[in-house]
Order: structure tokens, then C-alpha cells, then sequence
């Protein structure tokens, strides 16, 4: 038993990936909703428009996490169901507020514990189209407070909330990448839109900003009262130098933590950008006003941390193009010797290695001065699984395994190496619209049948948890 007896686990979703419903109850357009209509981004043309209809299914899904055992369930609100317009002077919408109320209220009373994000990924489609969305450095970060401080004044009884789901993915994949909305990108080979040598530096600062404000509302306005805890959720793979006995490749993957994690958790911890950062960006990277640190600079009360995956890294020759986003190296899943990072999944990017994780946890708690952590997700998509039966899906035995490896390498960070992991939510609670690989890739712990009207088959993964958790949660 090391696990603290108040650990707080369960299964987390988001509200694009999930809900479906997209014209239903006033909700108004999200950036999703655009990209996803445009020829070839997403695989095989899917969206959002069904998934796993979970807006009109809370009572099912509820039931569900009860079923499995669930302590909490992370999910995420759709900002423009919420505000269909999204900015500070347009109007509400009561309908598409009450629906979270409600829902908030109906977990409670089935004795689940919400966590909510206030943004995974679907902003308002107006605000892009109004203003630059995440690239305005006045208007975004003040329609986001406002945004926040309407859900905070509306849903007293949550008491864990993140501002935004990594921010990395935000800046780099939608501004860098071209993959994810609003599909910026310098590529040619994709027809460039914006500039991708200094958007995703823009956006980070901005989201930086903007939950810097929605922290300090919620702060002042809220936390006296309703005595929740806020923080922001970071993505970011643990690295190994591709040759352990070049000084280079050592730097370089340390380099690469510093570009994935702490462009945002330097500023949240210490107020200030990393020092490889602006080595290599200059001032592609903006500078914080003295207002902006006082905003950031102390606004986790902890650290959300997503986590998946291990990358061995390999320096370069000094001399990134303008668009390199990570700084001079290059990621991969063997090392110099041949030996592979782990077994491969569906996902080009994902192989399981719980050792990072506890790797990861420990470096994060060095550099951070051992924050409290909640591990906001963490799960596998499983290789072939496509050509499996639906029975045989269930039986996800890679999946049991790797969370078993990784909650008891969590639990190891925890007890031999005394970080302060307090809570863990396994991604995800369902099967799920996996953005621009749309259903193809299955990262559920419950089957979701497309075809046969959503209906949810609990895989044996989700059963797992469970107990996994009860051996390792001391008794009050
Ligand atoms: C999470 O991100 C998301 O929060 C969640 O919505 C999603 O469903 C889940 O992962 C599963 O994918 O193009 O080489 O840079 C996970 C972190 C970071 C993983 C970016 C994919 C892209 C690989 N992601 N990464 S690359």
C-alpha cells in the first residue's frame, strides 16, 4: 500500500471527442466542427457530429464509471455550447450550461468525483474567425476568463479544474503541424497557411496568459468558498539519449523535455521561459510583460500530467529551420544498439515504457520542487486491433498490462522516490473520436459500437482498474 488513502482515480474523456450532438441545445460551431469539414484532414472524413453521443447519454455513461468503480471522471465542456459565440459580450446559453450542471450534480449523487477542463481543444469557431482565435493576445485571454468565471459561478460543487488540456498540442500540431484545427501550417506541400516559424510561440504565450487569468479569478472569486484546486495539464513523452555515451544526445534529450513540458511549466513554476528556448528562438519567443509573470508565475496549485509514451533522442547539427518546434533533434523509437523503446501500438508515436513514467515523474518533481501531480491521462491504443472481433477487442489484455505497469511504476514514484502523485485518470472511459485519426485508432476502456448505435461494451481493462487500485490505496 503506498498510495495515499484520499488517491483520487478514474477514467477521462473530452467534450469534441465524445459528445456528439453538435447542433443540439443552442451549441454553436467549434474550430473543430470547421476542420473537421475540410477534404482530407480528417481519416476517412469523420467528426465529431455522432461519436459516442454522449450528451444525450450522461444517465449511461454515469452508470458506467459506476460499474467499473470509478472514484472521478475527468471530462471537458464545450466552450461553445456553453457561450456559442464565445466572447466576453455575447450572450449565454442557458440550456447547454444546465446540461453540465446537471451532470455534475447527477456524479455527485452516484458518488463520482468531477474533474473538469475547461478546454480540450474546441474553441468557439467565431473567436477564430472574429479575431485570430488563440493567436490575439488582448481579446483571447480575456474571453477566456470570462468563459471560466461563467462555468466556475455556474458549477460550485467541482473542486478539481484544469484550464487547458495540453497546450503543446494547441500550439505545435494545430500551428506547426497543420494536423490538428485550425490547421496552420508553413508545409508546402499542404498549401501553407500562417507562419508557422512563430505561431505556435504566440499561441502557447497566449494560453499561458489566458489561464494565468482564469486562475486568478477563480482565486479570488471562488476558491475562498468553494475550496477547489486548479491547475494546468501538460503532455510530454519521457526521453532517452539515442547514444547514452554522446554528451550531445544527453543534452539533446533533456532539450526535448525542456521543449515539450517546461515552455509552459517554467512559466507556471518560476515565471520565465527556458533558457534552450530562447537560445534557439530568440525573439520568435515573446517576452512576458511584468503583469503576465504576476498572472503565471505561481498558478498550479498542481500539476496535471498526461502521459503515454518514451522517445530515445538524437542530437542534430546545430543549425533547426525557423519551423523546427522541439529545437535541433530527432525522436525515435530505437537507440543506437538497435533496442526498440517498447512494443508497438497503433499509434506510430505510443510504445508502452512504464519505466519513463516514473522517470518522468521524478524529473518533473526535481525540477518543480515536488508539486502535487494528478495524472490527467494516461492509456494505449492497441496495434491491429482493427481486424479484431468485438470479442476479442474485450479481451484488451496489452491494455491490462499497461496499466498495471504504469500505476505500479506511479506507485514506486510515489513510495521509493517520495513524489506527490495524488490522483491518476486512465485515457479514456470510452472508445472516442481520436481527432485526426477519427475512429480508426481505439484508446477506450470500453468498447464503443459505431455501428450499432454507440452502444458501450466494457473491455477488461476497465474492470482492472479497480482492483489494481484497492492494492495499492492505503485504508483511511
Ligand atoms: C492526448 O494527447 C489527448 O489529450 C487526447 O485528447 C487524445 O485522445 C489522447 O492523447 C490519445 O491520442 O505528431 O509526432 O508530435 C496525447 C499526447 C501529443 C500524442 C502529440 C500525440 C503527436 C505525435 N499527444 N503526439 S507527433
Amino acid at each position: 500500500m503506498s498510495l495515499r488513502s484520499d488517491f483520487l482515480w478514474g477514467f477521462a474523456t473530452a467534450s469534441y471527442q465524445i459528445e456528439g450532438a453538435i447542433d443540439q441545445d443552442g451549441r454553436g460551431p467549434s474550430i473543430w466542427d470547421t476542420f473537421c469539414a475540410k477534404p482530407g484532414k480528417i481519416a476517412h472524413g469523420a467528426s465529431g457530429e455522432v461519436a459516442c453521443d454522449s450528451y444525450n447519454r450522461t444517465a449511461e455513461d454515469i452508470a458506467l464509471l459506476k460499474k467499473v468503480g470509478a472514484q472521478a471522471y475527468r471530462f471537458s465542456l464545450s466552450w461553445s455550447r456553453i457561450i456559442p459565440l464565445g466572447g466576453r459580450n455575447d450572450p449565454v446559453n442557458e440550456a447547454g450550461l444546465s446540461h453540465y450542471v446537471k451532470f455534475v450534480d447527477d456524479l455527485i449523487d452516484a458518488g463520482i468525483t468531477p474533474m473538469i477542463t475547461l478546454y480540450h481543444w474546441d474553441l468557439p469557431d467565431e473567436l477564430d474567425k472574429r479575431y485570430g482565435g488563440l493567436l490575439n493576445r488582448e481579446e483571447f485571454p480575456l474571453d477566456f476568463e470570462n468563459y471560466a468565471r461563467v462555468v466556475y459561478k455556474a458549477i460550485p460543487k467541482c473542486k478539481y479544474w484544469i484550464t487547458f488540456n495540453e497546450p503543446f498540442c494547441s500550439s505545435v500540431l494545430a500551428y506547426s503541424f497543420g494536423q490538428f484545427a485550425p490547421g496552420h501550417t508553413s508545409d508546402r506541400n499542404v498549401s501553407p497557411v500562417g507562419d508557422s516559424s512563430r505561431e505556435p510561440w504566440i499561441v502557447g504565450h497566449n494560453i499561458l496568459v489566458a489561464h494565468g487569468r482564469a486562475v486568478k479569478v477563480y482565486r479570488e472569486e471562488f476558491k475562498p468558498t468553494d475550496k477547489g484546486v486548479i491547475g494546468i495539464t501538460l503532455n510530454g513523452d519521457a526521453t532517452y539519449p539515442w547514444d547514452p555515451e554522446d554528451p550531445r544526445d544527453v543534452e539533446a534529450a533533456h532539450r526535448k523535455i525542456e521543449f515539450a513540458i517546461s515552455w509552459f511549466a517554467d512559466p507556471v513554476y518560476f515565471g520565465k521561459y527556458p533558457d534552450s528556448m530562447r537560445k534557439q528562438l530568440g525573439d520568435r519567443l515573446p517576452e512576458f510583460t511584468p503583469e503576465e509573470v504576476a498572472l503565471i508565475k505561481g498558478s498550479n496549485d498542481f500539476y496535471g500530467m498526461n502521459h503515454y509514451t518514451a522517445d530515445y533522442v538524437k542530437h542534430g547539427d546545430g543549425n533547426p529551420p525557423p519551423e523546427d518546434y522541439e529545437g535541433d533533434l530527432t525522436c525515435s523509437k530505437t537507440n543506437k544498439a538497435g533496442e526498440s523503446i517498447g512494443p508497438e501500438t497503433q499509434s506510430f508515436w505510443l510504445r508502452p515504457n512504464a519505466q519513463g513514467f516514473r522517470d518522468l515523474i521524478n524529473w518533473l518533481s526535481k525540477r518543480y520542487n515536488y508539486p502535487p501531480i494528478y495524472v490527467t491521462e494516461n492509456g494505449t491504443s492497441i496495434k491491429g486491433e482493427n481486424d479484431l472481433t468485438r470479442e476479442e477487442i474485450l479481451e484488451d489484455d496489452f491494455r491490462v498490462k499497461y496499466f498495471d505497469d504504469y500505476v505500479r511504476a506511479l506507485a514506486k514514484a510515489v513510495e521509493e522516490d517520495g513524489c506527490d502523485v495524488r490522483g491518476y485518470m486512465g485515457w479514456s472511459l470510452m472508445d472516442n473520436f481520436e481527432w485526426a485519426e477519427g475512429y480508426e485508432t481505439r484508446f477506450g476502456c470500453t468498447y464503443v459500437d459505431y455501428d450499432d448505435n454507440q452502444k458501450r461494451y466494457p473491455k477488461k481493462s476497465a474492470y482492472a482498474m479497480k482492483p489494481l487500485f484497492d492494492s495499492l490505496i492505503k485504508k483511511e
